[in-house]
């Protein structure tokens, strides 16, 4: 079956990235990614999308009066280069109720928790300052709501004693970079079927 076209929106250091072009480079992963956007121009990601070939574009927020128009040019570009799916990965501005409507059921996010718990800014710390014994991260199809949307994959690492947010973190990233990969294969690959706020994949 033909590959589905993903457009990935970064505004930083694009390890995610790095993981999904990776898993990407396989002929029989069921998506290629077409197009990388940032809205910062020094985002590292760029540049790891450049050296695998892959266009780029970037759209400074700051450039637009109203979230919307941002909004609408990034979904213009994702839409000229035939994109069929998005994926979130370490990109930090808030998408419109209509841009995420646009993409209902086609836009994925990677987050550093195990959702539903410490949704928004620096959920590890969260973690730690909760005092949980098992952290994690989560991959979830996008929904207006922030950090919610049925969850396609979730995987889970020991909080130690000795950690800090830093050791913490890292230690999620890289489950991050093994669970985002299956998460998109799946949708891409058609297997998924919302039933509710369930995503069922069997
Ligand atoms: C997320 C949530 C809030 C902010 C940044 C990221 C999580 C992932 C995400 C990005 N864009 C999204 C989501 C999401 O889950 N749902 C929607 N859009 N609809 C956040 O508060 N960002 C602020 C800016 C931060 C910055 O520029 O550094 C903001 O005002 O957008
Ligand atoms: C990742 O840890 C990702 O889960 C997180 O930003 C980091 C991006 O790293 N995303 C969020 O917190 C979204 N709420 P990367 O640029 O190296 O992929």
């Amino acid at each position: 079956m033909a590959r589905k076209r993903v457009g990935v929106l970064i505004s930083g250091s694009g390890s995610n990235l790095q993981a999904l072009i990776d898993a990407a480079s396989d002929p029989a992963y069921p998506a290629e990614i077409a197009l990388v956007v940032s809205n910062k121009a020094d985002a590292f990601g760029l540049q790891r999308a450049a050296k695998a070939g892959i266009a780029t574009q970037v759209f400074d927020h700051k450039g637009y009066g109203d979230r919307e128009s941002f909004d609408a040019a990034m979904d213009a570009a994702l839409r000229a280069a035939g994109c069929e799916i998005v994926c979130l990965a370490g990109f930090m501005r808030i998408l419109s109720r209509g841009f995420v409507e646009g993409w209902a059921g086609r836009m994925l996010n990677i987050h550093p928790s195990l959702l539903p718990s410490f949704k928004g800014l620096h959920p590890q710390r969260q973690a730690l300052e909760a005092g949980v014994k098992v952290a994690g991260c989560t991959v979830h199809l996008v929904t207006p709501d922030l950090d919610d949307g049925p969850i396609l994959e979730q995987a889970t690492v020991p909080v130690l004693d000795s950690d800090d947010e830093a050791a913490l973190s890292a230690r999620i990233l890289e489950q991050e970079h093994r669970i985002y990969p299956k998460g998109l294969a799946l949708l891409a690959g058609g297997a998924v079927r919302i039933e509710g706020r369930r995503a069922l994949t069997g």
